[in-house]
């Protein structure tokens, strides 16, 4: 039987199919080059949302979802450049996906660009996940796929991309999923590196994030993640206006084995043995996936 949480993530992953056209054609290739064989064998490592951080917003109303679901809540990042904080959520079982959660440090921002913001959120007057049954699954997929506030113009959304992109990417895209994460390390040999699986999607035609270079590895050495390039998606603003502007992207992840567990046999190899986590190094430049400086390469 389906669970709530079930439910909500597979509303979440649908839209973002929908959204996202590369999702599909990733894994029509892997199927292609006998990787998998089928969608529901790829194990997704973590999703990402992006909130604003204002009172009744932000982290702390988003994550009341998934803290309802059983998952806890785990390590702080910090990104001073971007001015941004996040959290990561460990699944309340192995087999859902991990969860991060970043906001943006409103506060930090100019006062004209904290004014255009507010000026959105405050229709938003109370914490509006308070007001939800988070046992609906209907409910909070119709939560996550509607909009809080009015439809931006594209002057706001320029005034704000000047600032911080990721502001213009909240402020028209919401609570969309930002990505799902391809988990490598289990797949099969010939594919189970990031080095050999962003090798496939070149061959396959994907661009990667190639901020900091395309691969951005933890000091530890454990955690090495890459991701595409966010899809452009034709995003109506207020008046009808219509502008090509980022949508989400792709991430893929190779969570290596503990030093500790590294005697045991591959197939007692089990996610609790490899890097958890996530890398405030890594994170910091694959927020870049949606900025213009990869959308336009
Ligand atoms: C999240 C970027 C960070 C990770 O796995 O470290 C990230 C975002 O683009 O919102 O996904
Ligand atoms: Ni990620």
């Amino acid at each position: 039987m389906s669970t709530t949480l079930d439910n909500v993530l597979s509303g979440l992953m649908n839209r973002y199919k929908e959204r996202v056209p590369d999702v599909s054609a990733i894994i029509n290739a892997m199927i292609k080059e006998n990787i998998i064989s089928q969608p529901a064998d790829i194990e997704n490592d973590h999703i990402a949302f992006r909130t604003m951080g204002v009172p009744q917003l932000g982290i702390q109303s988003l994550e009341k979802i998934f803290l309802h679901y059983g998952y806890q809540k785990r390590d702080y990042y910090h990104f001073p450049e971007k001015k941004l904080d996040a959290f990561w959520y460990a699944p309340p079982s192995p087999q859902y996906p991990r969860i991060f959660i970043s906001e943006l440090r409103v506060k930090d921002l100019s006062p004209e660009v904290q004014q255009i913001i507010t000026s959105y959120t405050n229709e938003v007057t109370a914490d509006p996940v308070s007001a939800i049954n988070l046992d609906d699954a209907g409910a909070v997929d119709q939560f996550l796929h509607s909009g809080l506030w009015r439809l931006p113009t594209w002057a706001d959304f320029q005034t704000l991309a000047a600032q911080s992109e990721y502001a213009a990417w909240v402020i028209y895209n919401r609570y969309y999923l930002n990505h799902f994460t391809i988990s490598v390390h289990n797949l099969k040999d010939g594919y189970n590196t990031i080095v050999q699986f962003n090798e496939f999607l070149e061959r396959n035609g994907f661009t990667l994030n190639n901020a900091g270079g395309k691969i951005k590895t933890s000091p530890d050495g454990g955690l090495l993640q890459s991701s595409t390039v966010a899809e452009m998606i034709d995003a109506e603003f207020a008046g009808g206006e219509v502008h090509s502007i980022s949508g989400s992207y792709i991430e893929f992840a190779e969570r290596r084995i503990l030093p500790q567990f590294a005697h045991l046999p591959k197939d007692q190899v089990q996610r609790i043995h490899r890097r958890e986590g996530f890398e405030a190094g890594n994170a910091d430049k694959i927020f870049e996936s949606t900025y213009s400086s990869q959308t336009s390469r």
